[in-house]
């Protein structure tokens, strides 16, 4: 047990003080001692790899590590999604693995395969190498001896990721000499701590502003925001990216328009583009405010003035055509203002709320998981995200929710008040519709991609034990009223309306 403890300890040290343990022999003792230990924060599950996005939603709600303790075998090769979307999005997410004894390795015996380097670059392998911006995997080797454990006393430290240097020469000279051609900003998703710095700068800067709905920002923005849609074959010359790389199709188009200069100030310092661009590698927050007060640069372009009356007739189209899926999204944004966290599962949800969206009320708080565009894993990152908040709004797609069917297992643990599940059930995986390249394939090969599927998913909800609503129309949303118990709506537009909008 001596080693168990050691390594709890050490965790505890780095500032782990959250763990999500899950059944296993080989882990017994680790679970043991943690449930032995007053201090940290214990949640349980049955199922590795959504322990392992819950744990990732821990980590997003109060920004601290948080562990996974797993047994041997295929359990630890469970946890590689969310080993992946931490890396892409800096989490501190700690993978602790229970290994057989190093004598076991490639001998084939039961439940024992090659753990040490099974996340390859996604993991560091040791505390001495984590700098706390992505995942830690510890893997343990440990003897099956007999378990006894008294209560103990277990003291959590702070935790503190290192600090990242960079330079703000290339964003003075990006704001500076150029603009001329046309700047905007496209904001991704955020970090909370780094919104409001953004924020003001782009008030500041006064340049039209793309924003997506987990920058958690763009109902703030007023008159900066414009629809994406408007600069579609118009691009500016040049565009400066904050925060994650954003959703819409316009940044998968920047890819082929060499005129554009692209910055971008992200975390994971990658510049989410194939092709020459810059990237400044720091929290966004942190240099905006390195770079002190900015100048006004404005609409060069008039942008403004051709970007605005979209607005305009994106909103007789949503009165015209009220249950199609932008109709009911639209009407699910006034109401998903009620709420105290709002977490979007999956791309076309996210675009459709970027597009259709309310765009006066700020939401309280906005989560995504957009590190690796995974449809797998979401619902149980929302409910880590969310565990402690009560009046949580989760959406997602219907294929991103049959993913991941196994995740209202952890409702008894969450907080349940208030919680709304809305799922967007239009059939199977409706974003491929909307892509042109697919139009002249078959009917069978589009099915093939979109992966239609006719579920309803009320007894999926009677087996939770959540409370289930259908909305199909407008007035349906007059039913929708959250209670002391989960509430989950299914949300099924209307296929024709949809497809006429
Ligand atoms: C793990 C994983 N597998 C496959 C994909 C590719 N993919 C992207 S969106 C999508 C369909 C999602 O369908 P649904 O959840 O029903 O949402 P909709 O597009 O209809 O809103 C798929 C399969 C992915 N992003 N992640």
């Amino acid at each position: 047990m001596t080693s168990e403890k050691s390594i709890i300890e050490q965790l505890l040290q780095s500032g782990c003080g959250e763990f999500v343990v899950c059944g296993g022999a080989r882990n017994a003792g680790l679970v043991a001692l943690l449930e032995a230990a007053k201090g940290p924060k214990v949640w349980k599950h049955f199922e590795e790899r959504g322990a392992a996005f819950f744990a990732l939603g821990r980590v997003k709600d109060h920004a601290q590590p948080c562990a996974v303790v797993t047994t041997s075998g295929t359990a630890v090769a469970e946890c590689l999604p969310a080993v992946i979307e931490a890396f892409y999005t800096c989490k501190p997410l700690i993978i602790l693995s229970a290994d057989r004894p190093a004598e076991f390795r490639g001998s084939g015996a039961p439940q024992t395969i090659e753990q040490e380097e099974i996340f390859g670059n996604y993991a560091a392998r040791s505390l001495d190498d984590w700098d706390g911006h992505g995942p830690l995997h510890l893997n343990v080797p440990l003897e099956e001896s007999e378990i006894t454990c008294d209560p103990w006393d277990a003291h959590v430290e702070g935790f503190l990721a290192e600090r990242r240097s960079f330079d703000v020469r290339s964003l003075l000279d990006f704001l500076d000499n150029g603009v001329f051609r046309g700047l905007i900003a496209m904001v991704g998703g955020l970090e909370p701590e780094d919104r409001e710095d953004v924020f003001y700068f782009l008030k500041d800067l006064g340049i039209p502003v793309i924003a997506d709905i987990n920058s958690g920002i763009r109902e703030a923005l007023g008159d900066l925001l414009v629809p994406e849609i408007a600069f579609k074959g118009n691009l500016p010359g040049r565009i400066l990216r904050l925060g994650e790389v954003p959703v819409g199709r316009l940044w998968r188009d920047l890819e082929e328009s060499a005129g554009t200069e692209v910055l971008s100030i992200c975390r994971n310092g990658l510049p989410g583009l194939a092709r020459e661009s810059k990237v400044i590698h720091a929290e966004v927050g942190r240099v905006i405010r390195g770079l002190g007060a900015a100048d006004q640069i404005g609409d060069v372009r008039d942008d403004f003035l051709k970007a605005r009356p979209l607005f305009g007739l994106i909103d007789e189209k949503l009165e015209s055509l009220p249950d199609s899926e932008p109709g009911l999204v639209s009407l699910l944004s006034v109401y998903a203002t009620t709420g105290e966290s709002l977490f979007i599962g999956n791309s076309l949800p996210i675009r459709e709320w970027n597009d259709f969206g309310q765009r006066e009320t700020p939401y309280a708080r906005v989560f995504a998981n957009r590190g690796a565009n995974g449809i797998d894993g979401q619902l149980s990152t929302w409910l880590g995200a969310t565990a402690e908040t009560p009046d949580s709004w989760g959406v997602f797609g219907d294929l991103t929710a049959l993913y991941d069917l196994a995740a209202p297992a952890m409702l008894p643990q969450v907080e349940q008040k208030g919680r709304v599940l809305i799922v967007i059930n239009n059939g199977g995986g409706q974003i491929f519709e909307k892509l042109p390249r697919l139009a002249n394939l078959t009917e069978e090969q589009r099915a093939a991609i979109v992966q239609p599927q006719e579920v309803r998913l009320q007894s999926w909800a009677e087996m939770w034990s959540m409370d289930y609503l259908k909305i199909e129309s407008r007035e349906d949303f007059d039913k929708l009223e959250a209670g002391d118990k989960t509430l989950f709506v299914e949300l099924i537009p209307d296929a024709v309306q949809s497809d006429n909008f």
